[in-house]
C-alpha cells in the first residue's frame, strides 16, 4: 500500500506524505483545529471500540504536563490516538503522595481531558516497585499493614475513577529476567499472594473494568515469558479475575523478535483466554537513515501480530514523539520525530493498522 520504506527514504519522508490523505476521523465532540502542514496516513480509529473487536485501538503513554497545553503535542496526539495510558500521572507516588490520603487533582483532571474527546484512559498502574512513596517504602510495616494498605490503596484508587478508567495494569513487572518474582517490596512483605489479591482487590472495586498484568521483555521466547504463562495459568485456574496480559515491548534492533516468534508467544497467552495488547511499545535505535528503516521494519512486525490476533484490543506506544520519551531523545524510539514529523515507522503502523 505504502512505497518501500527506501523509496520514503530516498525521497525524504516529508514530501510523501501528500500521497495518502488520511487523518483520524472527523469528529465533533474533538475540538482542535487542524494544524498539520499536508495530510499524514493515519490509523483512523474511532475512540471507545471494544477491544477485541476489529482494529486494535492506538494508543500511546502520555504526559499531562504537556497534553494539557494546547499546542503541537496535544494536537498531534488528538489527530492520531484514541487511547491514552498516563505515564505518570496515576502511579502511587502521584496518587498518594503522604499518608494523609490521596491527590487526585492532576489524574482528575487527565481523565476529564480525555473523555471530553473521546479518547479512552488505560489506567497505570496500581502495584510496582518504582515509584512507590518514600513513605510507604521507609516505613517498617508488618505484613498485615501493608497488606491492609494495598487493599485500600487499590479500592480507594479503582473507585475514584469507577466507570471513566475502563482498563487497569494492576500488577506492573512482577517477574525478574529468569522468571522468579521480583523482590519487591509487595513480594517481600506480603509474599507471592499479593498478585492475586490485588487483582481481586481491583475486581470488587470495579466490576466492569478490565484487569491486566503488564511485563517487559516477554516479546521473546525465554526463561521469562515462559514463567509469565505459568503465572497467567496459574492465575486463571484459581478463577482470580484477570482479563489480559500486557507485553510492554521496549524493543532495539538487539533485543527484538521475529514475526514468528511474537505471533506464537501472543497466539499461547491468548489460549489462556486473555486479552494480548501491546502496552509501551518503543524501538530505540541510534543516529542515521538506516536506523529508521529498521525501526519500521520492528514496529511493522508488532503492528502486524496484534493486528493478526483478534485478541490484542491495544497497541501503544509508550509516547509518541521523540521530543518526550523516556529513553532520551537521542534514541529515536517513537514514530514522530521530536518536531512532529511522522517517521518511516509511522508508515508502518499506519500501513498494519490503518483501514
Ligand atoms: O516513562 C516513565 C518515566 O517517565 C518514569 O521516570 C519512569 C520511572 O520509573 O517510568 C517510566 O515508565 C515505565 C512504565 O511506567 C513501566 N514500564 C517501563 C516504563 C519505562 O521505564
Amino acid at each position: 500500500m505504502f512505497p518501500s520504506l527506501a523509496i520514503v527514504l530516498t525521497l525524504g519522508v516529508a514530501g510523501l506524505l501528500g500521497a495518502r490523505a488520511l487523518t483520524r476521523d472527523d469528529d465533533p465532540g474533538v475540538n482542535v483545529e487542524r494544524h498539520e502542514p499536508r495530510p499524514v496516513p493515519a490509523v483512523t480509529k474511532p475512540g471507545g471500540a471494544p477491544s477485541g473487536a476489529g482494529r486494535p485501538v492506538l494508543g500511546a503513554a502520555v504526559e499531562w504536563a504537556l497534553l494539557r497545553e494546547p499546542g503541537s503535542y496535544q494536537r498531534l496526539f488528538l489527530q492520531h490516538y484514541s487511547s491514552l495510558t498516563p505515564e505518570n500521572a496515576m502511579k502511587m507516588d502521584a496518587l498518594a503522595p503522604t499518608p494523609d490520603g490521596f491527590d487526585f487533582r492532576s489524574a482528575d483532571a487527565l481523565v476529564r481531558w480525555a473523555l471530553d474527546h473521546r479518547i479512552a484512559v488505560h489506567g497505570h498502574t496500581l502495584v510496582w516497585h518504582r515509584q512507590v512513596p518514600a513513605w510507604v517504602t521507609e516505613r517498617d510495616w508488618t505484613r498485615g499493614e501493608l497488606r491492609a494498605y494495598l487493599k485500600r490503596y487499590i479500592t480507594a484508587v479503582v473507585r475514584h475513577f469507577r466507570g471513566r478508567v475502563r482498563s487497569w495494569d494492576v500488577v506492573n513487572e512482577p517477574l525478574t529476567a529468569r522468571g522468579s518474582l521480583r523482590r519487591s517490596i509487595w513480594e517481600r512483605v506480603l509474599g507471592p499472594g499479593y498478585v492475586a489479591d490485588a487483582l481481586r482487590w481491583a475486581h470488587a472495586a470495579d466490576p466492569e473494568a478490565r484487569l491486566y498484568v503488564n511485563e517487559f521483555d516477554l516479546e521473546r521466547f525465554g526463561p521469562k515469558s515462559a514463567a509469565m504463562y505459568r503465572l497467567l495459568r496459574a492465575l486463571r485456574r484459581r478463577q482470580v479475575p484477570l482479563d489480559g496480559i500486557g507485553l510492554q515491548a521496549h524493543l532495539t534492533p538487539q533485543w527484538r523478535p521475529t514475526g514468528r516468534e511474537l505471533r506464537a508467544i501472543m497466539r499461547r497467552y491468548a489460549g489462556l483466554g486473555l486479552q494480548v495488547d501491546i502496552s509501551e511499545l518503543d524501538v530505540a535505535v541510534g543516529p542515521g537513515d538506516a536506523a529508521l528503516v529498521e525501526q519500521a521494519s520492528i514496529y511493522r512486525t508488532v503492528a502486524a501480530a496484534c493486528r493478526r490476533l483478534p485478541q490484542c484490543g491495544r497497541f501503544t506506544t509508550w509516547g509518541f514523539t521523540d521530543a518526550s520519551t523516556w529513553l532520551g531523545s537521542a534514541q529515536r524510539p517513537l514514530p514522530f520525530s521530536s518536531t512532529g514529523v511522522p517517521k518511516p515507522a509511522w508508515l508502518a503502523i499506519a500501513d498494519e493498522l490503518g483501514p
